[in-house]
């Protein structure tokens, strides 16, 4: 309960799956605070994005990663950006916890890989709502 969590998903990796994001988080938001609630909004086009300054997103970002208990990633859609907070999620010890449909496509061999990460496969939202809201309820 009251879990800061830092979700990662792909702005400018495009934004195929901003539906689902905006939907995971307002499910995660029932229980939790999720601070990256921005990815969820819709009418944020990966052009838009290019329009906002690149060093106050990255220090902001940086720093709500700090700031995070745990971090959840949806990476279906591949991503620079998740990538880069993966690896410092892994490097600042966060928990972290990664969700993609194998369906949609393999995952990359660097995240898959990594033992440090706890990658989640998952085939429907029934299922990753489900799985989510599992990590949420363990007590750490
Ligand atoms: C304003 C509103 C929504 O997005 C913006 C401006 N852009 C970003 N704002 C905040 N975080 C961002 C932005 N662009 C990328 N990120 C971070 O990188 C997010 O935390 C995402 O998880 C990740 C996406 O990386 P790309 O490479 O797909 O853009």
């Amino acid at each position: 309960m009251n879990k800061k969590i830092y979700f990662a998903g792909s702005i400018r990796g495009g934004r195929a799956d901003a539906a689902l994001y905006q939907r995971l988080i307002s499910f995660m938001e029932e229980t939790d605070i999720v601070l990256t609630e921005h990815i969820g909004n819709l009418s944020l086009s990966p052009k838009e994005a290019s329009s906002c300054v690149n060093q106050n997103i990255y220090q902001k970002d940086m720093a709500w990663l700090n700031a995070c208990d745990l971090v959840i990633a949806e990476a279906s859609v591949p991503s620079l950006g998740v990538g880069y907070e993966l690896a410092t999620a892994e490097r600042l010890n966060k928990e972290t916890h990664v969700f993609y449909r194998p369906k949609t496509g393999p995952l990359s061999a660097m995240i898959s890989g990594d033992p440090y990460f706890h990658v989640h496969p998952y085939d429907d939202e029934k299922e990753l709502l489900a799985e989510v809201r599992t990590i949420l309820t363990e007590e750490k």
